[in-house]
């Protein structure tokens, strides 16, 4: 049976809307705008997610740690650029009960500023380099543009901010290279297809000497920024003056980056692999990776709930998380439906015809494939149709996202497939500010940036000035 799609490309925000609240996993009618509940069943998607990465990092020796929440003022403009841009952005604490503060402290919008006075304690000589840490934290920003559920919160919930500090501006930069492969990994592992681009100069992070980001593609033409690694060169480290002792005993300065994925980094697996029927979960992050439903007949309840339990126990045993559904009130119609909403990337149904042959029925979520498979082999069965789906949700999200990326030689033709939401053009660019802000204007659309994942350079003419072409640059509507 085909999978249907078309709520979730033709009203992807009512999709996403309806089916974290559905499915339980956002619940977004907090009083306090751009402010989430994780529910349970959210929270175990989340915390499947987030041991991904925390996994990748700590075996790429980095330091998990927890910094303090406010920011003194002073702090957060001590880097000029930094604190110039975040200002706005920022929720301050202005009184402490009755008494206003003297300094007014804000609510980190991320830590640059928060980590950069405790790594001046921390940092003596070069023994101390390099040093990687990271947190997982919530961060706050006073967003102005619409806020919506995970995408664009004000209190970013799951922040995953990376934080590491070099002797040279060469080790800065290998750590760039590292950080750039270790998301590649992570959304690799989760399904997730995205382009790597280097951002302008004029959409870099605040304080950075330059950033690149992740982007991956939206049913409805979008695109969402899910992840940033920025170089930050030696301007935090001036603005603390953090100084560390070469060899030869002289002092220098540091070299810094910061690299960070926030809950965009968990509802990129939500929007890459959903369809009509809700959410579909790649089986390492899902919470419930097999739901097994008895289909009974009158007067054969009892065997086949003992052939369910016998069936759960022995996947539990062999590692998977199950899910017995023996609620007596909904109808095995009833859980299909509720199992297949929340993205159970597997079903097991068994009623007394599959009990005489000794089978089950296995259905997959993304397909709604069936196939029946003897009930000795079930564990083998679950492990191939688990590989199965993650392979297939990857290579799918890929080959729709590679659809969808258009290579154009003029204004026009990118124009005319924006206007239309088709997806990322890339054209032909010189790369000067001038023309990078000329295209942004005439295609109504967001510069993404050189590629950074493509390795031959594409020659062609500038489409704004005619001149040789650096490269292509990418080209898209945003969020
Ligand atoms: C890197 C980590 C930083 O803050 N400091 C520490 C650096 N970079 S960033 O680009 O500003 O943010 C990192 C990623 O967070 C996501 N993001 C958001 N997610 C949800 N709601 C928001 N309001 C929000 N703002 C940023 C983006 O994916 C961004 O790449």
């Amino acid at each position: 049976m085909p999978v249907k799609r078309q709520k979730w490309s033709e009203d992807f925000g009512e999709w996403f809307r309806d089916v974290l609240i559905n499915a339980g996993i956002m619940d977004y009618r907090y009083p306090i705008k751009g402010s989430g509940v994780w529910m349970p069943y959210g929270f175990k998607i989340r915390r499947n997610v987030l041991q991904i990465l925390r996994d990748l990092l700590d075996n790429t020796g980095h330091d998990e740690t927890l910094f303090p929440l406010l920011i003194p003022e002073t702090s957060l403009a001590q880097e000029a650029a930094h604190g110039k841009s975040f200002e706005g952005e920022c929720f301050w604490v202005t009184h402490g009960g009755f008494e206003r503060l003297k300094v007014r402290y804000a609510l980190r919008p991320t830590s640059e500023t928060v980590i950069a006075p405790m790594l001046k304690l921390w940092i003596r000589s070069h023994a101390d380099l390099p040093m990687k840490l990271y947190q997982v934290v919530n961060v706050f920003r006073h967003e102005t543009k619409a806020t919506r559920p995970i995408i664009r919160m004000r209190e970013v919930s799951t922040f995953k901010e990376a934080h590491t500090c070099h002797a040279t501006s060469k080790e800065a930069e290998e750590q760039v290279n590292e950080a750039v492969g270790l998301y590649k990994r992570f959304f690799d592992d989760v399904g997730v297809p995205y382009c790597v681009s280097r951002r302008p100069e004029w959409d870099k992070f605040a304080g950075a000497l330059y950033t690149i980001a992740f982007d991956m593609l939206c049913p409805d033409g979008r695109v969402l920024q899910i992840g940033t690694v920025h170089n930050l060169g030696q301007n935090f480290a001036k603005a603390f003056n953090i100084t560390y002792e070469t060899k030869d005993g002289s002092q220098e300065h540091i070299w810094t980056t910061s690299y960070g994925i926030s809950g965009r980094g968990i509802a990129a697996v939500l929007i890459a692999h959903g369809d009509d029927n809700g959410i579909v979960l790649p089986p390492k992050i899902a919470p419930i990776q097999v739901a097994i439903v008895p289909v009974p007949y009158k007067g054969k309840e009892k065997e086949v709930n003992k052939a369910c339990i016998d069936v759960a126990s022995k996947l539990k045993d062999a590692g998977y998380r199950v899910e017995l559904d023996l609620r007596a009130e909904l109808t095995p119609g009833n859980k299909f439906y509720y199992w297949e909403l929340r993205g159970v990337p597997i079903r097991i149904e068994i009623g007394p015809r599959d009990l005489a042959n000794g089978v089950v029925t296995i259905v997959r979520r993304d397909t709604f494939k069936k196939q029946t498979w003897t009930m000795d082999d079930v564990v083998a069965a679950v492990q191939t149709f688990a590989e199965e789906i993650t392979n297939d949700l990857k290579a799918n999200a890929e080959t729709w996202m590679r659809e969808r990326v258009y290579r154009v030689n003029s204004l026009a033709e990118a124009k005319t497939l924006l206007k239309r939401k088709a997806g990322i053009v890339e054209v032909p660019c010189c790369g000067k500010d001038k023309c990078g802000h000329s295209l942004e204007e005439t295609v109504e659309a967001r510069l993404l940036g050189f590629p950074e994942d493509i390795t031959e350079k594409v020659d062609g003419k500038c489409v704004v000035c005619g001149e040789q072409a650096v490269n292509v640059v990418r080209v898209a509507l945003a969020y």
